[in-house]
């Protein structure tokens, strides 16, 4: 198939998105300008959908990677799929996002092959990879990597792998900006990963950028962080805006905290990690949310505790206690983990 057909819808949100896209660069010559990023909602959401609504050509090629559906999006999404393919194109997806067995059923009839549905040893880039592409010693190591960044990344062990997936998240996030379809910033960075440098400097000076930026506002956090001890567990709580959840979060765990909550003042999306022997998404779940056992979250509504205020988050921290002293909320896991 000539390389100028096939088209990438990517996820934009982390290396996993990025890595897929990069695969498919790599390995089958998708050229830069056929990649595009998506995300759950909102504008880029419905560009998404004018993208495959009113693409015009056929015989092309559309692979998905990395990004899922959800109940809120799903029937416009399958919409324009079905249009797409009906113009005499093809689909693929890729996913390791959960999926229920309806939607499965009901997109598979607009779509070609379909590798979708929570996976425990898979991230999206690794399904791209297996399916769609050659093997070779440096596609094993971003798969690698990816892999390591999409799973737990609080339980790496490798202090330099851990450095680098901290640095390439974090210049993801500054990259992605305003996001759109388009992103010039994200598919250069899909260049140089496809390249196998995941280190390149367009990369690393991002990276640095994120944290001439976010520094204050980290340091803002670090300062006027809440820490709880329960039972020999040090729990850490934080308020803050405009920072990256996996940062923030790894350097209150740095700090020495075993559990850390982290709450976004404004939004109230919140995440949750530990230390690897001590599990902590009860917490999560008993505030609405989920995820997995090191690293969960959570929305916080503003009708619940206004976060944007003093008192918000005085309430929201009673709230924590409580769980924690309930002991429902954390567990320890066996300490060989
Ligand atoms: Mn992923």
């Amino acid at each position: 198939m000539d390389p100028n057909n096939i088209y990438n819808i990517t996820h934009s949100s982390d290396l996993d998105g990025m890595s897929s896209a990069a695969f498919l660069v790599r390995n089958l010559s998708v050229p830069i300008k056929n990649i595009y990023f998506t995300n759950y909602g909102g504008e880029l959401f419905e560009d998404t959908l004018k993208f495959l609504k009113g693409f015009r050509k056929s015989g092309s090629l559309l692979i998905i990677s990395d990004y899922g559906v959800n109940n809120k999006t799903f029937s416009r999404l399958k919409d324009a799929i079905a249009s797409f393919k009906l113009r005499g194109n093809s689909v693929m997806w890729f996913d390791h996002h959960l999926w229920s067995d309806k939607q499965v059923g009901e997109m598979a009839k607009h779509c070609d092959l379909m590798v979708v549905g929570e996976n425990p040893n898979c991230c999206g880039a690794e399904l791209v990879y297996r399916f769609l592409c050659e093997r070779n010693k440096k596609s094993d190591e971003i798969a690698r990597i990816t892999h390591l960044s999409d799973f737990d990344p609080v339980l790496i062990k490798s202090v330099k792998d851990r450095r680098l997936i901290d640095k390439v998240g974090n210049a993801i996030y500054y990259l992605r900006g305003h996001e759109s379809l388009e992103n010039p910033r994200l598919r250069r960075l899909v260049l140089h990963i496809a390249e196998g440098r995941l280190g390149h400097r367009y990369i690393m000076k991002a990276a640095e950028t994120y944290y001439r930026i976010s520094e204050p506002r980290l340091k803002k956090v670090m300062g006027s962080l809440v820490k709880i001890k329960c039972g020999g567990v040090k729990v850490s709580v934080g308020f803050g805006k405009k920072v990256r959840h996996q940062d923030i979060t790894t350097r209150m765990l740095d700090d020495g905290a075993d559990i850390v909550i982290y709450c976004a003042e404004d939004s109230g999306h919140s995440s949750v990690r530990s230390k690897a022997w001590v599990e902590s998404s009860g917490i999560s779940f008993a505030l609405g949310g989920g995820g997995h056992p090191n690293a969960s979250g959570f929305t916080v509504k503003k009708s619940d505790f206004d976060l944007s205020r003093k008192s918000g988050r005085g309430k929201f921290i009673k709230k924590i206690w409580e769980l924690l002293k309930g002991g429902k909320a954390i567990r320890r896991l066996s300490p060989s983990r």
